[in-house]
């Protein structure tokens, strides 16, 4: 299949990354923007642009109508959704479909199929992927909770089967305490997704958050490209990742890889693809989620594997296979990723949006920087306040970090408060240095910024 011309229904950084990637395969590209998005990057490097509505997301970048017709007036092949928004709304890759737009993701089917967390627990077990001991998919009432609770044991953790990423989720130690956080949890996520379902898991302390890239030809091949360590992340926001995770090694890759190619082969995945572990401190991993998108933290793949993750993702859509080469595939050096928000971490990451007086970014031998701001922007305050990520790539992880240190030295944003400062920090910290993290570590973590 050929495809000449890609929507991108996204804005801020990703926008622009896929922007980038299609103009490297010949692809012409769209770009829709909401009317205070008007001077961002990813409408100027488009070919064409099109006003979507009013900056409210509602009304702009989750509105499916309004970038259907889009798609349909500058005459699109494609829409790629990127992260976020639209990305994994299974409607809109139906409503895609139904359209005779090609959705660069995987089928609507596949998304349903592992948005719903319970279910998607009971598919990848079924496939002989290991899960965390909990229950067959959701818990109807407390009693059978409590039931469940029991037999695996306290602690446990309630999710909400529709969430993913913190919103009405619960750690429950012991019984007397299982009921209030069934039903908060279960109203967190009513409130926040319409579907209160829940599902229980025994909860594992101190866990790392390791997740594999998966990708998907059209013709059942499906090869893994490492792991990402995830576990510098702060209310559910990750900060820093890197490519390789300091604790795995080639034996624990070579499991775990394996394991995400059996979940994706199970459900006939499609392109690209994410399969989220769990880690715990007794050298166990457990599947956790699967994403079915491009991730903000894609480029530490693509500094290690060296390949460019957006255009392999276009290409399987449009029925390419792999090459040879690929199923034998090299990871070379280490590779971390900083994510630059406008917030300030002195009071408690509070949003920081306006105007960027000056912007310089670093550079140098194995320096890499994503962004679609530049001196002079506005930042709205509309949506997340991701302005730039950071990549660095070096032989060694500690040639990395300090290479990490000086870009981020470098780096001179002036106007909003950053997460710099933070960053700085979190580098310079022995623990971190060491490799010596669980997703617990943001929140011991006491921040002094450098007054030196
Ligand atoms: C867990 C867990 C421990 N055991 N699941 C899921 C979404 C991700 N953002 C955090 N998640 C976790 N899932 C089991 N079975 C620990 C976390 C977790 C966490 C949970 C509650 C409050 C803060 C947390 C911080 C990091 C990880």
């Amino acid at each position: 299949m050929e495809i000449k011309k890609i929507l991108v229904a996204n804005r801020g950084e990703i926008a622009l990354r896929i922007i980038r990637a299609c103009h490297e395969l010949g692809i012409r590209t769209v770009a829709v923007y909401s009317t205070v998005d008007e001077l961002s990057l990813h409408v100027r490097f488009a070919d064409e642009a099109v006003c979507i509505g009013p900056p409210s997301s509602r009304d702009s970048y989750l509105n499916i109508p309004r970038i259907i017709s889009a798609a349909e007036i500058t005459n699109s092949d494609a829409i790629h959704p990127g992260y976020g928004f639209l990305a994994e709304n299974a409607e809109f890759a139906q409503v895609c479909t139904d359209n005779e737009f090609l959705f660069i993701g995987p089928t609507a089917e596949i998304i349903e199929a592992m948005g719903n967390k319970a279910a998607a627990r009971e598919t990848m077990k079924k496939a002989d992927v290991q899960i965390i001991p909990g229950s067959d998919g959701i818990v109807e009432t407390v009693k059978k909770a409590k039931i469940r609770a029991d037999e695996i044991g306290y602690p446990v953790i309630l999710k909400a089967s529709s969430g993913g990423g913190g919103k009405g989720m619960r750690i429950v130690r012991d019984e007397s305490s299982l009921e209030k956080a069934y039903v908060t949890a279960k109203n967190e996520a009513e409130k926040a997704f319409d579907n209160g379902d829940l599902y229980l898991e025994k909860f594992v302390e101190n866990p790392r958050h390791i997740e594999i890239q998966v990708a998907a030809d059209q013709f059942g091949n499906v090869i893994h490209l490492g792991e990402r360590e995830c576990s510098i992340q702060r209310r559910h926001q990750k900060l820093i990742e890197e490519s390789p995770s300091p604790i795995v090694d080639d034996k624990l890759r070579k499991k775990m890889g394996e394991m995400a190619i059996r979940g994706a082969k199970a459900i006939n995945y499609e392109g690209l693809g994410t399969v989220e572990f769990l880690y715990g401190d007794n050298g166990e991993f457990y599947f956790m989620e699967m994403n079915t998108r491009i991730q903000v933290e894609h480029p530490v793949t693509e500094m290690v594997v060296g390949k460019d993750l957006v255009k392999m993702q276009i290409k399987l859509h449009t029925g390419e296979t792999f090459p040879e080469y690929f199923y034998r595939m090299k990871l070379r050096g280490h590779a971390i990723e900083c994510r630059i928000n406008a917030e300030d971490p002195e009071k408690n990451f509070i949003p920081s949006p306006g105007l960027i007086k000056s912007f310089h970014v670093p550079g140098g031998t194995g320096v890499r920087v994503d962004t679609h701001v530049y001196a002079g922007y506005h930042i709205p305050s509309h949506y997340d306040s991701l302005i730039a990520k950071l990549i660095v790539h070096a032989d060694d992880r500690l040639t990395a970090i300090n290479r990490m240190q000086r870009a981020l030295e470098e780096t001179i944003i002036e106007g909003p408060k950053t997460t710099i400062p933070f960053h700085q920090a979190i580098v310079r910290d022995k623990k971190f240095r060491e490799g010596e993290f669980s997703t617990n570590f943001i929140e011991t973590f006491i921040f002094s910024p450098n007054t030196e």
